[in-house]
């Protein structure tokens, strides 16, 4: 099959608009919408991101598949059902062949939304926390299929480090053995997702946006390895979760996962739930206001990105 036959997608007005105009665009994931945030603040939210992209001068294109077919940002009424469907699937980048070859619905992951985005020529992709090796993983065996895809997908991922359900320096450990390159943003501690420092460092710390679209520009000029660029943004220490109250709801939350048999792609929407539930909404304040500064760091990366001459 050659490319043009591949089934291509289709692309917003918006989107369409910016790539011929050379735009900055931010590709943005729509499983945090689905499964991620509790209903109905999810709608509020995706509206609220692709608003501070296009405040920012940058152009939103969240990602999904609705009805067998990749969509590339999304109008009002394909952002309202992926926003209130309670059957859209979580679709990781493995599942998008059978998703299309069925004509299924599903929210993608940041693997799944990577490899869209970057299908369609999209640099740059804002999220909450990466999924990575999960805490049980030496039994598990259960990884993220998002570390995979980031081992060979040439897209910049702005984030706030991992989910702190995770194990972090387990992950941290396969980003560095999968070859991705993790950025500091202003800090020399990887993030902690809810908390803005998981006590980790990074190797590499930047100032500016401008800085990180030299990077990138530097990995072009590299070749080689089709690897992403992890940008880890801090959420601000004064919106961050309380740490106490993270460390002890998080692990009521492990023992409920474990105790009602969650596994599988189940795992990260039960704790994430489970965490807004027992923290009172908390969790949730911090995860968006790590979003909303992911979103918006990411923008003005897209804005020098679309500078850069090429
Ligand atoms: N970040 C958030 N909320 C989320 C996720 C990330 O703030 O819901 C999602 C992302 O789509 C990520 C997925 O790819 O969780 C990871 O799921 P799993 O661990 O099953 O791969
Ligand atoms: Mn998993």
């Amino acid at each position: 099959m050659t490319e043009a036959s591949l089934p291509a997608g289709r692309l917003s007005d918006e989107v369409r608009d910016a790539f011929e105009r050379r735009a900055p665009v931010v590709a943005l994931e729509s499983t945090i919408i689905a499964h991620g945030l509790p209903r109905p603040r999810n709608l509020q939210v995706a509206e609220e991101l692709e608003e501070t992209v296009r405040a920012a001068g940058a152009v939103p294109a969240t990602i999904a598949v609705l009805d067998g077919v990749p969509h590339i940002g999304l109008g009002k009424d394909a952002l309202e059902r992926v926003a209130n469907d309670t059957s859209l699937r979580k679709l990781g980048f493995r599942d998008l062949a059978p998703a299309l070859a069925t004509g299924a619905s599903g929210a993608t992951t940041v693997s799944g939304t990577a490899f869209l985005a970057a299908r369609a020529g999209i640099r740059v992709f804002a999220t909450g926390g990466l999924g990575g090796v999960h805490r049980d993983w030496t039994t598990t065996q259960d990884e993220s299929a998002d570390l995979g895809l980031l081992s060979r997908t040439r897209i910049t991922v702005v984030c706030a480090g991992v989910k702190s359900i995770l194990d972090v320096p387990a992950t941290l450990e396969r980003l560095e053995t999968l070859g991705v390159a993790v950025l500091g943003f202003r800090t020399a501690e990887f993030p902690g997702f809810y908390l803005s420092s998981s006590g980790r460092p990074v190797d590499w710390t930047v100032r500016e946006a401008s800085e990180v679209a030299a990077v990138m520009r530097a990995q072009d000029a590299l070749g080689g390895l089709d690897s992403a660029l992890v940008v880890a943004n801090p959420v601000p220490e004064e919106e961050q979760l309380d740490p106490r109250l993270h460390d002890r709801v998080l692990a009521e939350a492990l023992a409920a996962a474990e105790r009602e048999g969650v596994t599988g792609q189940a795992t990260t929407p039960f704790l994430l739930a489970y965490l807004t539930e027992h923290t009172e909404g908390a969790s949730l304040e911090a995860n968006l206001a790590a979003v909303r500064g992911n979103v918006r760091l990411a923008a003005e990366i897209a804005t020098h990105w679309a500078a850069e001459p090429r």
